[in-house]
Parts: C-alpha cells; sequence; structure tokens
C-alpha cells in the first residue's frame, strides 16, 4: 500500500489530540508526520506512534512540503484562510469546521453512508457536525428502505463539543465557578443554545443539522426540524430522533435492519434496562440505538434513541475514515 504524508492541523485541542490517537489505532500507512496549530503551543510536544513530534505553527508556508492529507480542527476562521492554502498544494483537506459543509464544491461524508462523494471533491472534504454523523449513520438504512418523509430531532449534547473550553466550563461549574464558555452555568442546566442564533430563531446548531441532512442524504427538500441542547455530560452526545416514512414500515423489520448496518450497535432491551447510555458510547466508533418504537401519533413513523461518542465518531474517527476512503481510492 502507497504510504502518505499526513498532518494535523488543531493538534492541540480536543479533537486534534483524538486524530493522532484514531490514526494510531486504525494504523494507516503514513510516511511523513506532521503537527501544527497556532503560535500559543508551537514548540510544544505531541507523542505519535512512541515518537515525539514538535508542534508547529500554521501559517501560509505550512503546505510547501509535501503533505498528501491534512486533518483541519481548529475552527472556522482558521480553516477558512488556510484549508485553500493547503489544497492549492496538492493536499486533500479533511476539515472539522463547519466552514464549508454547504459549498456545493465540497462533498459533505459520511463513510457508511455516502462514501461515493469523496470522489469529487477539489481537494476539500468537510466532516459533518458531530450531531448530524451519528444521526445519518442510522437514518441511511432507514431512508432507503422506506423513504424519510420528516424528521425531528432532539439533541442533548456533551460539552466536548465545545472543544477543552466547554469542558472546563463544566468542570469548574460543578465546583461553583462562574461559566466562561458557555453563556450560563452548565452544571445542573440543560441549555437549549448551542453556537450562534439566526434570523429564524433556531441556532446555528440546529440550522446544520438540517441544511447537512439534506446534503448528505441527497435529498434538498427533505422536512427536517431540530431543537438542540447542551446538557451537563462530559462526552458522547444522545438523541432523540422522530422519523415519519413514505412506505408502510415492519418496526420488527426495522429493528433487524438498524442490527444489521454497518457502524451501528442496537442496545434494546427494555425488560433489563438497557438503552443507549453516554457513558457507554465514550471511546468507541460505533453509533448506538435503542429505544426503538412505533411512533402511534402517526401511520408509519418511529422514535428512536441515538448516541454516539462526538469527539470519535462526531469529529475525529469520521475524518480519519474519510482519510482511509481517500487512501484507498
Ligand atoms: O472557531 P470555532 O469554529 O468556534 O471553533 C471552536 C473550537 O471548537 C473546537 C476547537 O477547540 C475549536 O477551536 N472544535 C472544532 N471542531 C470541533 C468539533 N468537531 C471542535 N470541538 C469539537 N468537535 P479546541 O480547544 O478543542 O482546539 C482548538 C485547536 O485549534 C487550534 N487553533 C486555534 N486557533 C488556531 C489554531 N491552530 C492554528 N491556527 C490558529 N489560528 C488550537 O491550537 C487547538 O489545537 P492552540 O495553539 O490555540 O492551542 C490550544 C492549547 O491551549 C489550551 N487551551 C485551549 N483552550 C483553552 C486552553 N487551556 C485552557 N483553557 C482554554 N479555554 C490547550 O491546552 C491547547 O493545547
Ligand atoms: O459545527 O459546540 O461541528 O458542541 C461541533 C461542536 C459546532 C459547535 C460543528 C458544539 C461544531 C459544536
Amino acid at each position: 500500500m502507497k504510504k502518505v504524508n499526513i498532518a494535523v492541523v488543531g493538534a492541540t485541542g480536543m479533537v486534534g489530540r483524538t486524530f493522532i490517537k484514531v490514526l494510531e489505532e486504525r494504523n494507516l500507512p503514513i510516511d511523513n508526520f506532521y503537527v501544527m496549530a497556532s503560535a500559543r503551543s508551537a514548540g510544544s510536544k505531541l507523542t505519535f506512534n512512541c515518537k515525539e513530534y514538535t508542534v508547529e505553527e500554521l501559517t501560509e508556508h505550512s503546505f510547501d512540503k509535501h503533505i498528501d492529507i491534512a486533518l483541519f480542527s481548529a475552527g472556522g476562521s482558521t480553516s477558512a484562510k488556510f484549508a485553500p492554502i493547503a489544497a492549492e498544494h496538492g493536499c486533500i483537506v479533511v476539515d472539522n469546521s463547519a466552514q464549508w459543509r454547504q459549498d456545493p464544491n465540497v462533498p459533505l461524508v459520511v463513510p457508511e453512508v455516502n462514501p461515493e462523494d469523496i470522489k469529487w471533491n477539489k481537494g476539500i472534504i468537510a466532516n459533518p457536525n458531530c450531531s448530524t454523523i451519528q444521526a445519518m449513520v442510522a437514518l441511511k438504512p432507514l431512508d432507503d428502505k422506506y423513504k424519510i418523509k420528516r424528521v425531528v430531532y432532539s439533541t442533548y449534547q456533551a460539552v466536548s463539543g465545545a472543544g477543552i473550553a466547554g469542558w472546563k466550563d463544566l468542570e469548574n461549574g460543578i465546583k461553583g465557578e462562574a461559566p466562561k464558555k458557555f453563556p450560563h452555568p452548565i452544571a445542573n442546566n440543560c441549555l437549549p443554545h448551542i453556537d450562534v442564533f439566526l434570523e429564524n430563531d433556531y441556532s446555528k446548531e440546529e440550522m446544520k443539522m438540517i441544511w447537512e441532512t439534506r446534503k448528505i442524504l441527497h435529498n434538498p427538500d427533505m422536512k427536517v426540524t431540530a431543537t438542540t441542547v447542551r446538557v451537563p455530560v462530559f462526552n458522547s452526545h444522545s438523541e432523540s430522533i422522530n422519523v415519519e416514512f413514505e412506505n408502510t414500515i415492519d418496526i420488527n423489520d426495522i429493528k433487524t435492519l438498524l442490527s444489521n448496518s454497518k457502524g451501528i450497535v442496537v442496545c434494546d432491551d427494555l425488560a433489563n434496562n438497557v438503552y443507549p447510555l453516554a457513558t457507554d458510547a465514550t471511546g468507541k466508533d460505533d453509533v448506538f440505538v435503542g429505544r426503538i418504537r412505533r411512533d402511534e401519533s402517526v401511520e408509519n413513523g418511529i422514535n428512536m434513541w441515538v448516541v454516539a461518542d462526538n469527539i470519535r465518531k462526531g469529529a475525529a474517527t469520521n475524518a480519519v475514515q474519510i482519510a482511509e476512503l481517500i487512501i484507498n481510492s
């Protein structure tokens, strides 16, 4: 297998450190490896495959050297500036920020769902929002068989989604300190506020789920709505997903379909109190689905509970899987 040169941009962050861990675990065929971040952490050391690497400051010249794939997780403005520079130098960027996801020239990919979309990339491939990724893995097999008519998302999102600063707000908030990242204390609260609010009174996180679902499922008119909520959980996002279908459903077939789908583990044994939990999902790469039941208020609908590690499948693992698709293509 050919060996590639890989760079991790935003390497010192929550997602960046997990990129490094997942690249190690999945044993990608890497030749040269580079870690980059802002001037703040340039010079610090990170370990990859038992070898120490020095963090370089990300600059306009970072991609003058030959880099095949760069995994970015350093925020939207950094991606806006540096992803095109990397792409111009022939590097393929897998970007974790929201910056490029709606660009018609940028594929938005979940490897279990729409791997074929990587083919038309022009140097940038976007990694979807964490909440969208886990929903897509669960919804794709159902859409293929029963055709989705409408989706209602309600999310219960972990503080790790807001990076190291979000994590610290919960840790310090439990001790009674005031928040620095969130607008209100996250300890003992649920905040129906993730990312900024937009003109239609939705939060941007809610609209990202709506826009990204349509793009990934190639259905620009799909009816989708969302309420996204930050909860006092350190890691792993939980979601209630209500789906209505065009075709007549069979709930047992839906359970079997989900059990047999790639990337999904069904945990649904009510007699033994078994359903997906954030604490069980943390550290894993699968999407956990349970509480699968008919929505009795409509003809052909279901409710389900979907949980995944937002830093792994919701960010780092999904991006590394995209890198694997690039390497194997
Ligand atoms: O701009 P946005 O879109 O709002 O981005 C929000 C933030 O969300 C995280 C990530 O934060 C991002 O900055 N993020 C992005 N995508 C995510 C996803 N899908 C996501 N989180 C979850 N899911 P982060 O703190 O995890 O990591 C930020 C990384 O980006 C690097 N960076 C920032 N500006 C940069 C840049 N790199 C290059 N050029 C720039 N202009 C950042 O590097 C980090 O790697 P750094 O040098 O700034 O190092 C950060 C070091 O500082 C410490 N630290 C950070 N925040 C705090 C902190 N320490 C204490 N309190 C803090 N609040 C860490 O130890 C880290 O090592
Ligand atoms: O768009 O704060 O991928 O939990 C993911 C994490 C947006 C913010 C994205 C959070 C980000 C979100």
